[in-house]
């Protein structure tokens, strides 16, 4: 039933087989060789925690003298060596990278629900730190890889151990929390199969999309931080999108006052899915009537793209890793950071070309689904976006998700933007220099997000889904990102069941760096 060829980011990945542990607990000689292996490795600080986090979600090793034998969930383990590299996913410009494993997209998880995961984290780069957070899994709050506020900062040459039980399913991904290391190859797909799978496929594959800068993408967030004046190479206000003929800002238009859409900071040198230009496109081989699962996985790290698959309707199936409502469109939106979960049966033979195109009409990334008959032939032209498109009012969750009752606490935050200094807020304030939004276990959390702003800002939250309020009721879809688009007003809702201090952010890697975020806190 699973594809086992066709994903360029194929679940056989050299780091499960390396570690040669799947779905069977650890051994105890096993264990006790990893830790000796790590202690020589590892600092104190991030083993203890490591070491505390297992005895937590762990029951002890069995014993063989006494005492009642405790069943452990099956066990699946990685390992990632973050490090630096030199990556060329174009072809034409070999750029410095930081990825896992020396791969661009990572490694693919992929687990079945309920499974313990354990991903051993080792950073090899000699001279700034990393943090791995695993995008939408509900998790305790010290794996969740967010420096300053969650998880740990893994300092140079130091190995953190994440470990968590894996209670939900779903397409996922995880990404680098430090600083730009997304931007530049830190991120991968994370995909977790259901313990009792409703859909029947021939094919379950991985399409993960992604934006290409063959610059620094620290030097084009300092043009962005100099201003629109003073910038150089800089998409100014008389060009069209795609004038600059490398990576470099965008400027204009995301302050109040000017009532224009903006649709991208940041002018793109390529798109790519599944680590592939179109030039070199990633395909998928399958027979005429095949039913293919594409768990489509937005890893921009600031595009919206528009994806549309040619001769073919796109039956949504999951959002953000959760079953909705099926629902079949012509094509859709997509924010940084959501992932949708499309079927889709081959028509006949034939060669067909699953567009992403870039919001801002830039460029697009290209994937081929072909019958194999037939070469696979990645039609470049600009796809027509006509006809039925995805919009968030179709997404009807396929349980109810009304929350428990409980005391109601409300936030109104404005999201702003400053453009003359390249600064983003969340209700005024710029983060780090913001006020925790605390909270206390068992509120029902409400929030109103007014955007301010003539940009689309894709809301994450870490460590719990919230419910989209927009109409569909008791019905109304659970999301971990959601789209506020310019001057539009977006609710959502979530009931505070996960302590800890979790970051609340725009998931454009710009915005969140230039101040986008805060913090909901748990009140002891
Ligand atoms: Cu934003």
């Amino acid at each position: 039933m699973m594809d086992r060829t066709g994903g360029a980011t194929g679940h056989d990945s050299p780091s499960r087989h390396a570690m040669g542990e799947r779905s069977v607990p650890l051994s105890m000689s096993r264990r006790g060789l990893l830790r000796t292996a790590l202690a020589g490795l590892a600092g104190g600080g991030a083993l203890a925690s490591a070491h505390a986090a297992r005895a937590q979600s762990q029951p002890a090793a069995i014993s063989t003298t006494a005492g009642a034998y405790v069943p452990r969930p099956p066990a699946a383990q990685y390992r990632f060596r973050v490090g630096a590299t030199r990556l060329d996913p174009t072809g034409r410009k070999p750029v410095p990278g930081i990825t896992v494993n020396g791969q661009y997209p990572g490694p693919e998880i992929r687990v079945r629900e309920g499974t313990m995961l354990r991903v051993e984290a080792e950073n090899t780069l000699a001279d700034q730190p990393t943090a791995i957070h695993w995008h939408g899994l509900l998790l305790p709050a010290a794996m969740d890889g967010v420096p300053d506020v969650s998880g740990p900062t893994i300092a140079p040459r130091r190995i953190f151990v994440y470990e968590y039980p894996v209670r939900q399913s779903g397409t996922y991904w995880y990404h680098s929390h430090w600083q730009l290391q997304e931007q530049i190859g830190l991120a991968g797909p994370f995909v977790i199969e259901a313990k009792d799978e409703p859909l029947r496929v021939d094919h379950d594959v991985v399409v993960m999309l992604g934006d290409w800068l063959y610059t620094s993408p620290y030097a084009v967030l300092e043009s962005l931080r100099k201003g629109p004046a003073k910038a150089a190479g800089m998409k100014g206000g008389e060009m069209k999108s795609g004038d600059a003929t490398s990576g470099g800002m965008k400027t204009g238009g995301a302050m109040a006052g000017d009532m224009k859409a903006d649709l991208a900071d940041v002018t793109y040198d390529a798109f790519l899915l599944n680590g592939r230009s179109p030039q070199n496109p990633w395909t998928l081989g399958a027979r005429a009537g095949a039913r293919i699962r594409l768990r489509i996985i937005n890893a921009g790290a600031s595009t919206y793209f528009r994806l549309r698959l040619d001769g073919h309707p796109l039956t949504i199936t999951h959002a953000d890793g959760l079953a909705i409502e099926p629902v079949t469109v012509d094509h859709l939106l997509m924010g940084m950071a959501e992932t949708y979960d499309a079927l889709v049966t081959l028509s006949g033979s034939g060669s067909y070309t699953l567009h992403a195109v870039a919001m801002d009409g830039s460029g697009q990334a290209v994937g081929v689904l072909h019958t194999p008959d037939v070469v696979p032939r990645p039609n470049l032209a600009m796809p027509p976006l006509e006809g039925r498109a995805l919009d968030y009012r179709d997404l009807r969750s396929a349980a109810p998700t009304t929350l428990p009752g409980g005391p109601v606490r409300p936030f109104t935050l404005a999201l702003g933007g400053d453009m003359a200094r390249y600064v983003w807020t969340v209700g005024g304030q710029e983060y780090p220099k913001a006020d925790p939004l605390v909270i206390r276990q068992g509120d029902r959390v409400q929030i109103e997000m007014q955007n301010q702003t003539t940009m689309w800002h894709p809301m994450h939250l870490h460590g719990h889904f919230f419910r989209v309020l927009q109409g569909a009721g008791e019905r109304a879809p659970l999301k971990h990102t959601v789209n506020v688009p310019p001057r539009e007003t977006v609710r959502i809702e979530f009931t505070a069941d996960n302590p800890g201090r979790w970051i609340f952010h725009c998931h454009n890697l710009y915005h969140l760096d230039a101040g986008m975020a805060r913090v909901f806190e748990y009140e002891a």
